[in-house]
């Protein structure tokens, strides 16, 4: 191996690397392509990784993380569940020496040096981007737009800053207004029962729905054909991560918008922690560049989305 390695020009050696992940759970279509690039992705290097799953319980993903501590990872990658309260586990990474690298979701720590790198979306434009074409495309007669808001996991990075970005646009445009901002977990189930629970209380004066997933808004869709009204046309559906799913769901007419988020950050995960590894300086944040998708774009990129 030693030899091999020896002829090898220096970007083609493998870097001998134990890499600990700690991912959020199984909560959608984005999280499970993920998942796959993550695993794809290591092995292709020959990392050495090490993949535990936290279930959406930021208790158990805390001690996953410190059960890669004891085990004297190299590198350890996580997708915060949440934002707040890393700083105890983090610190005890740091005093370990082990770099962490966040995936995915950001967190709010006062003390910037108890992570490397970010490597994810921008969630507050995602947002913008959403609101955009609500503001766009609902310039109706009617004096007032009813949106439902289906939030993401209570306090994670994307449900605040997709929440927040929206906001910022709807704060310029006061027909529109959000009627209720309910939390469905980013999952399909409970964006499902959020729904039903919106249309038994507001019934046709909803005009829109903004779910920050698309698992949420395939949930939704379903909520309101079993409450007799056309998903699409009767009330308007947007979402965000454009999964292969919501591109069906566009291609179908039944949703209206989707914001693009990708989950395909395997490769790049894994090239930051070879830096690491090799004591090289990695960026800070590498936030990946996104599109978004109408009905009238969705078809052709069916064809291309492998997840
Ligand atoms: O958009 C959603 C999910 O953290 C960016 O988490 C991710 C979000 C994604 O499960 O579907």
């Amino acid at each position: 191996k030693g030899e091999s390695a020896l002829t090898k020009s220096d970007s083609d050696q493998k870097v001998n690397l134990t890499l600990g992940f700690a991912q959020v759970g199984n909560e959608s279509e984005f999280r499970s392509a993920n998942t796959k690039s993550i695993i794809a992705a290591a092995e292709k290097e020959g990392i050495d990784l090490i993949f535990e799953n936290a279930e959406n319980n930021q208790e158990k993903q805390i001690a996953i993380i410190k059960g890669f501590i004891d085990k004297g990872v190299d590198v350890i990658a996580f997708s915060p569940i949440v934002e707040y309260g890393w700083e105890e586990v983090l610190q005890e990474a740091k005093d370990a020496g082990i770099p962490v690298i966040l995936s995915d979701r950001e967190i709010e720590v006062e003390d910037p040096s108890l992570w490397t790198s970010f490597i994810g979306s921008d969630f507050v434009e995602e947002g913008r981007r959403a609101a955009r074409w609500l503001v766009n495309n609902m310039r109706t007669s009617k004096e007032k737009i009813n949106i439902i808001e289906l939030e993401g996991t209570k306090g994670s990075a994307p449900a605040l800053g997709r929440k927040e970005g929206f906001n910022e646009i709807l704060r310029d445009n006061p027909n529109l207004q959000v009627l209720e901002s309910l939390s469905g977990d980013f999952t399909f189930k409970k964006g499902k029962e959020m729904m039903k629970n919106a249309l038994l209380r507001y019934g046709k004066d909803v005009d829109a729905v903004y779910a920050h997933n698309d698992d949420m808004a395939i949930g939704a869709i379903e909520a309101i054909e079993e409450f007799g009204l056309k998903p699409g046309n009767d009330i308007k559906v947007i979402s965000i991560d454009a999964t292969k799913k919501a591109l069906y769901a566009l291609s179908s007419e039944k949703l209206n918008f989707s914001v693009e988020c990708n989950p395909l950050l395997g490769p790049q995960l894994m090239k930051a922690a070879m830096d690491l590894k090799q004591g090289k300086n990695i960026p800070m944040k590498v936030i990946t560049s996104e599109e978004t998708f109408t009905q009238e774009e969705a078809n052709k990129e069916i064809k291309r989305r492998s997840y």
